[in-house]
């Protein structure tokens, strides 16, 4: 379609002309048009290919999808023509589009990214997952707490198109009926896939009380609610057995029925089916095929688990204790009773071969391991990224490495440059382009060609370099003043860490330092440039400590921000309801960007890469895929702090650590940790909460914070630093574009197909 064709295509949309429409019928118009034309490029059940990834998920953090889908369909430039030459800016149109909030941070955006690279790639696979009418909560901010927030997104029109697929989902006293809801997910040049959201049609919205909390006792009603219903209470972990089983019986439904559509006896399903269970909370869908195969299709035992086994692979996103989902055998007796039975024989099938508890999948408390269910019953086990991989080998699973060798595979995460990039920096991707053509948006790698000297020894390559990151800088102040009320100044050093709130991601370090700083400015000893700290995280509603950090870090902000000696060099911000939308803003803003988890705790990092994409230098420890960032980028162009994963995880086995050593040892150390609960932050904030954050702090300081500190001061002053040579520093920017692509999804996934799917 051509710019006229679309023109007129959208004013019949809108029943006038351009001209007179509000944003609201233009956003309206341009949803219709996206979904017609990425409808023509859906592909009918079987035309093409016979096998079918289905990608299972609790979490799915899409984004906003109009201006993706328009830069994917390849009209997004003539679209937005079109509404300035009538009188509209499409940025204004897009504020209008409520982001789904499907998901809480990595997990469920790397799935999110995955199906961008699927469907370019041109692959048939779709996902599966649950149409959470609330999402995560909207955070908002006051006397320097968290509130919670129902945060809805379903409208009409909307994304979501209602299907004719319904399944009866059986639970121990009641069935529920489901319903089918598919959003299009547009490739970049390519087809269209589905991404499958399954609901109840009882849900009653008006559950919802006060801020997030609801009536948790009648499942019919608030199944899917909410994503991660607050699972502090027996209730609300039973919910999540509920929710948990409803995605993979309906998932596991829609996988036979289609496979059957194509004409699988299935018997032969791994030639029709494979499924990626993302991360433990698919993991049902194994019990719940062997139990629709053995009950409903006639099948043996025996065969139905070797079926199952044969197309089911999991992912591991995490090393974190509390994260490897365990959930009491009660809690299924109560909920899902018919899965018992199936999970028993699987078990029993392990204790005969092996004579390790350790691999069981029920242990003696009578708890059930999900993640140990995935690793016998499937094909493939895989990490996120190298370092993440080894761990999980050598150490987290380590008893199931020595049984399956053949099972475990790295797959280092990636991002969609075409939403981490294209969309949210076209001045980034204009100018690349102009430098090295076209070509690396198709085939990421090419970006390296902009390592050659005649582009980082160019002074009018690096100055645009440089001005690029200026303009992002200014729209994100024009941006955060005109929608938070929140100044900052754009001739400032942008330092950012943007992620979820957990104490293994080591926001009390960043903030220890801000602490620090704003200690020296106040006695003299000023920064050469100003610094503006911005923080973007949520805390889950009912982990205290991370919402004490969050109460620490505002408090810091305010203090700063009615202190006028210190404000003009140093501003705090921590900015509400960290998001996609936000993150795009964010982003190609970042001069600095913090990756400074403690080393063997964060699996991956994703985030890490999108500031990469756009420019910003890290400043990290060799955690997750920051290891292979430092080996990319080589040592001058990151900043690689704190003690190396092996000396941590050695730590933990002497159990020998005792933060109270540190701050008696260091007086910086001292001084920063005795400002938390200083006259200062104690009239800023609660005593209760900061003093809980000091003795945390003190008597714990479970993920190590002090042992790294003085490193992570030396690491952060030498990058602030080296940022005034600007040369040099266009140049490390330029090194660290350069070799991003290999943090592509698109890459990622075709290792998935290579290794692990095998689609056609
Ligand atoms: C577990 C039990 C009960 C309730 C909830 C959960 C739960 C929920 C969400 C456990 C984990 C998650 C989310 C994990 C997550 O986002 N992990 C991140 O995955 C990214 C993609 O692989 C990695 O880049 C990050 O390093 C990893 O933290």
């Amino acid at each position: 379609m051509n710019q006229k064709q679309l023109e007129q295509k959208l004013t019949s949309l809108c029943h006038k002309d351009l001209r007179s429409c509000q944003n609201a019928e233009l956003y309206h118009a341009l949803l219709k048009l996206t979904q017609e034309l990425a409808q023509e490029k859906e592909h009918p059940l079987g035309a093409d290919h016979k096998k079918k990834l289905y990608y299972i998920s609790a979490e799915f953090l899409i984004g906003k999808l109009l201006s993706n889908n328009l830069i994917n369909l390849g009209i997004y430039s003539d679209v937005k023509e079109i509404l300035e030459q009538t009188g509209h800016n499409l940025s204004a149109v897009e504020e209008l589009e409520p982001e789904p909030s499907l998901g809480n941070g990595g997990l469920g955006r790397l799935a999110a990214c995955f199906l961008d690279s699927i469907a370019t790639l041109g692959l048939k696979g779709d996902g599966v997952g649950l149409n959470y009418h609330f999402g995560l909560f909207r955070q908002k901010f006051s006397h320097n707490l968290q509130q919670e927030m129902p945060d809805p997104w379903l409208e009409n029109p909307s994304w979501l198109k209602k299907t004719d697929v319904t399944y009866e989902i059986p639970y121990r006293n009641f069935t529920l009926t489901s319903r089918m809801y598919d959003v299009q997910v547009t490739g970049y040049h390519n087809r269209t896939n589905a991404l499958h959201l399954f609901d109840v049609e009882t849900v009653n919205e008006s559950l919802v009380e006060d801020g997030i909390s609801f009536d948790k006792t009648d499942i019919k009603e608030n199944l899917t609610l909410f994503l991660y219903p607050d699972d502090s209470d027996r209730a609300g972990r039973i919910l999540r057995i509920y929710q948990q089983y409803f995605m993979c019986a309906n998932a596991a439904r829609l996988i036979l029925d289609e496979a059957q559509a194509k004409g699988s006896d299935l018997h032969d399903l791994a030639d029709y089916a494979v499924i990626q269970i993302n991360d433990t909370h698919p993991s049902m869908i194994i019990p719940e095929l062997i139990r629709l195969l053995t009950t409903e299709h006639g099948f043996e035992m025996d065969e139905a688990i070797e079926i199952v086994s044969r197309i089911c692979a999991y992912t591991n996103h995490t090393i974190l204790a509390e994260a490897l989902e365990t959930w009491p055998i009660e809690f299924f007796k109560e909920a899902v009773p018919q899965l018992i039975p199936i999970m028993e024989i699987l078990d029993d099938k392990v204790r005969r071969k092996y004579d390790d508890p350790s691999v069981y999948l029920i242990d003696r408390e009578d708890r059930v391991h999900m993640a140990h269910m995935d690793i016998h019953y499937g094909f493939s086990v895989n990490g996120v990224a190298a370092l993440h991989t080894e761990i999980l080998k050598e150490d987290t699973l380590h008893n199931f490495y020595r049984l399956y060798p053949e099972k475990f595979n790295n797959k280092t995460n990636g991002i969609t440059f075409r939403r981490w990039l294209l969309y949210s920096n076209p001045e980034l991707s204009d100018f690349i382009s102009s430098l090295i053509g076209e070509g690396w948006k198709m085939n990421a790698d090419e970006l390296q060609k902009l390592s050659d000297p005649k582009f980082s020894q160019n002074a009018k390559v690096l100055y645009r370099l440089l001005s690029i990151k200026d303009q992002k800088k200014n729209q994100l102040a024009r941006y955060l003043k005109e929608y938070k009320e929140i100044d900052i100044n754009p001739e400032s050093i942008f330092d950012i860490q943007v992620k979820r709130l957990h104490e293994y991601k080591r926001q009390q370090m960043n903030l220890l330092y801000l602490i620090c700083k704003y200690q020296e400015i106040q006695e003299g000893k000023l920064p050469t440039t100003p610094i503006t700290a911005i923080f973007g995280a949520k805390a889950a509603p009912a982990y205290t400590i991370a919402k004490d950090i969050i109460h620490a870090i505002l408090c810091l902000e305010q203090i700063i921000g009615s202190d006028s000696k210190v404000r003009p060099w140093l501003n705090v911000v921590m900015v509400p309801n960290y998001n996609v939308t936000l993150a795009e803003k964010l982003i190609p803003a970042c001069d600095l960007s913090e990756q400074i988890s403690l080393a063997s705790k964060e699996a991956s990092g994703t985030g890490n890469m999108k500031f990469m994409l756009n420019g910003a230098v890290t400043l990290g420890t060799e955690d997750g895929a920051n290891v292979e960032i430092h080996q990319l980028v080589g040592d001058s162009n990151i900043y690689i702090f704190g003690d190396s994963s092996q000396t941590v995880i050695d730590r933990y086995r002497e159990g020998s650590y005792r933060s109270r050593d540190y701050y008696e040892k260091d007086p910086i150390i001292r001084r920063a940790v005795d400002f938390i609960t200083g006259p200062q932050m104690m009239a800023a904030g609660n005593s209760e909460s900061l003093k809980r954050l000091s003795d945390e702090l003190l008597n714990k300081d479970w993920f190590m914070t002090f042992p790294d500190f003085q490193s992570y001061l030396k690491a952060k002053e030498q990058a602030f630093r080296d940022y005034e040579n600007r040369t040099a520093w266009a140049q490390k920017m330029l090194i660290n574009i350069s070799q991003a692509g290999y943090f592509s999804s698109d890459r990622t996934i075709r290792e998935y197909n290579r290794d692990i799917w095998k689609l056609s």
